[in-house]
């Protein structure tokens, strides 16, 4: 093991950074991620009016913590993204003695089936081959890492969820795809591998299997939170049906909507899940 534990991109040292990193993340119990810093942005004014100043000391990602129970991290896109932010959020959580936590990911995604705005929960990840693992490239060799969400806290956002007013939302497999054109049949890119007909057929059929959207972090988080043994949950807000469209074809100001409404309703899925679940101090305070 080395002497000093480095988080290359949220520029933290061990030990030289343990106290400071104690005081600031001990208590964390849930760590929410999203794609984008808006979205980690709104997310924490769901927690807090206060400012919110970045906890991470490099500008790949923005890592805020509202309140002490709740760390928000944006991830980016795709696998190198967010697990290198995986790794990095473990040491720092580690360093800190944080002991009982879990992933929760609030993304967007394009829907299989569903109409936009449908907020779907994520039951089994698949990968590209549409196998439950990920596949990864380790010292040469393919490697295929179990990932599993946690099927509590997965029934308890979807039970949530469901009990809110204005919400769709649906249990379903999700695709994580590689990437953004090619592995999601998308006929928009800038080379096109296939026949539209050959796209259509493959959403379709990904439809009979029972998956409900696409998007590209669930299989690489459900791995890492298999790996490490950390519970994870994942939503996804649908902003387009693809097995009608290629891109959304709701206004920008109608997907912004959308969007806040899942903010809004996976936010207060936490605050739900943190008072259900810390009990109350001697002074009455809980979250
Ligand atoms: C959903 O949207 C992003 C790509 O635009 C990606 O991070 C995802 O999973």
């Amino acid at each position: 093991m080395p002497s000093q534990t480095i988080l290359y991109h949220l520029g933290y040292r061990f030990p030289e950074h343990a106290d400071p990193v104690t005081a600031r993340f001990a208590q964390v119990r849930v760590v929410l991620l999203c794609g984008t810093f808006s979205r980690a942005t709104k997310l924490a004014s769901r927690f807090s009016t206060d400012k919110h100043h970045n906890l991470s000391n490099t500008d790949r990602y923005l890592l805020l913590s509202p309140i002490p129970t709740v760390l928000i991290a944006s991830h980016g896109i795709g696998l190198g993204s967010i697990d290198s932010l995986l790794h990095d959020i473990y040491h720092l959580l580690r360093t800190a003695g944080a002991t009982q936590w879990c992933f929760v990911r609030l993304g967007s995604s394009g829907g299989i089936g569903v109409h936009p705005g449908t907020i779907v929960i994520t039951e089994q990840p698949l990968n590209g081959t549409l196998k439950p693992h990920l596949e990864v490239t380790v010292l040469g060799q393919k490697r295929y890492l179990p990932a599993r969400l946690d099927a509590t806290l997965t029934n308890q956002l979807y039970s949530y969820v469901s009990a809110e007013q204005g919400v769709n939302v649906v249990l379903g497999k999700t695709l994580c795809a590689e990437t953004f054109f090619d592995s999601q049949a998308r006929t928009d890119g800038a080379d096109i591998l296939y026949t539209p007909d050959e796209a259509k057929a493959f959403l379709q059929s990904c439809a009979e299997i029972g998956i409900r959207n696409i998007e590209m972090e669930s299989i690489p988080l459900a791995a890492f939170a298999t790996r490490i043994g950390i519970p994870a949950a994942v939503a996804c807000v649908a902003f387009v049906d693809r097995l009608q469209h290629d891109t959304p074809v709701v206004s920008p100001d109608i997907l912004a909507q959308l969007e806040n409404k899942a903010i809004e309703t996976v936010a207060n899925f936490v605050v739900h899940f943190l008072h259900s679940c810390i009990k109350p101090k001697a002074n009455g305070a809980s979250i």
